[in-house]
């Protein structure tokens, strides 16, 4: 029986021979959906084989947010960790140097980042095997990734990794897509849209459902959705997380080339080797990461300037600042005080779905 690492890769060279026109277009959208049923499947550990579920690779998740380094070997990932946190991990100028993930931490604005060595996830993954798949399942929980490059190695190193991560379901400095779908018991396939669509046809979108035996449902689009995205809607469990590209050893390239470098979306040129430009990472790693820091103010005291509450880009209310302090605070709350940028006076009375934002000042009024 063909192995599923056989399965995808028949499939991509199917895709790779199909000419892409109007009439191959629901051909190749069924051989998408395939690919990423198959994807699916090499993601969920199955009892046998190495590296299923419990195998101990995973960190826990302390801290505020967490970043990923990947990237193939000898890019300086091991340099880079070692320069931003201080952590302790072997560095070699031999390949395949980290062998375990090693967690270091940087506090930056008061903030506890998390950062990750996350090593052999382009030699692991490929073929399915333990590590790469539990890499992969922790690059998952990542809130930003880095991808670091080596300035003098080809750049078709990035749309490796690209793919790599893209293939798991990580999607890359990319919004959830803009459309709605929605299963019905009868009535067939209905596909609406509020824009021209360049990719998506009834036909397309029916052989994609198919695959899925879904013969019935609602499809709304509300931009130029991609067979791509579709999928990534009817699968589910996608991840979108902001990636910065490292590209590393730059004291390796001229002048020239790094202009170059600079002005190319998501790039940040270092040298972790001669601590060139680190700062200006960790401020796109702050920038990307996008959290919220609410200092808090006790009762008849000043506002605690040192230590903020931070908070997710995602999960900014009142309610969620109670539950980072304290499970129990929430039903305690009556009404909180605040001050700030998302404050209408000084200090506003809100309930506990105001949100909040970035340095906001606020104080717990609880019941007595
Ligand atoms: N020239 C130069 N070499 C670097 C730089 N960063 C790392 N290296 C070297 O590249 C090699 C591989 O680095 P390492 O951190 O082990 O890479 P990893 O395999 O990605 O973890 C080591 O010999 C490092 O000294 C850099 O900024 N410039
Ligand atoms: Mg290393």
């Amino acid at each position: 029986m063909a192995t599923v690492m056989q399965k995808i890769k028949d499939i991509e060279d199917e895709m790779a021979k199909t000419q892409k026109n109007k009439a191959t277009a629901h051909h190749l959208g069924l051989l998408k959906a395939k690919l990423a049923k198959l994807r699916r499947e090499l993601l969920t550990p199955t009892s046998k084989g190495g590296g299923g579920a419990g195998e101990g690779f995973d960190v826990t998740k302390s801290g505020d947010a967490r970043v990923g380094l990947v990237g193939f070997p000898s890019v300086g990932k091991s340099t880079l960790l070692n320069k931003l946190t201080g952590t302790f991990s072997e560095v070699a100028s031999y390949e395949f140097t980290t062998l375990t993930c090693i967690p270091g931490v940087i506090m930056y604005r008061g903030a506890k980042i998390q950062l990750l060595d996350l090593p052999g996830i382009i030699e692991g993954a490929k073929d399915g095997k333990g590590r790469g798949r539990q890499v992969i399942s922790t690059a998952r929980t990542c809130n930003c990734i880095l991808i670091v490059l080596d300035a003098i190695k080809p750049i078709t190193h990035k749309r490796l990794i690209e793919k790599e991560l893209e293939g798991f379901g990580i999607r890359l400095n990319k919004e959830p897509p803009n459309l709605t779908f929605r299963k019905k018991e009868k009535g067939g396939i209905n596909l609406t849209s509020t824009v021209t669509n360049t990719h998506l046809d009834l036909d397309t979108v029916k052989a994609i459902l198919s695959e899925y035996r879904i013969h019935n449902a609602d499809v709304h689009l509300r931009y130029d959705a991609t067979a791509d995205d579709l999928i990534d809607v009817i699968e589910g469990s996608r991840v979108y997380t902001p990636c910065i590209y490292v590209v590393n050893k730059i004291d390796q390239i001229t002048m020239e080339e790094l202009e170059i470098l600079d002005k190319l979306p998501h790039y940040c040129p270092v040298s972790a080797h001669l601590e060139w430009n680190l700062d200006g990472l960790l401020e796109k790693i702050w920038e990307y990461l996008s959290l919220t820091r609410i200092y808090t103010k006790p009762k008849g005291m000043n506002p605690d300037y040192e230590d903020p509450v931070i908070l997710s880009s995602k999960r900014t209310t009142v309610e969620d600042f109670c539950e980072r302090i304290h499970k129990d605070m929430v039903k305690q709350y009556k009404y909180a005080l605040v001050w700030g940028s998302s404050a209408k006076h000084k200090p506003q009375r809100v309930g506990k779905e105001h949100e909040l934002e970035d340095e906001d000042v606020v104080q717990i009024i609880k019941k007595v």
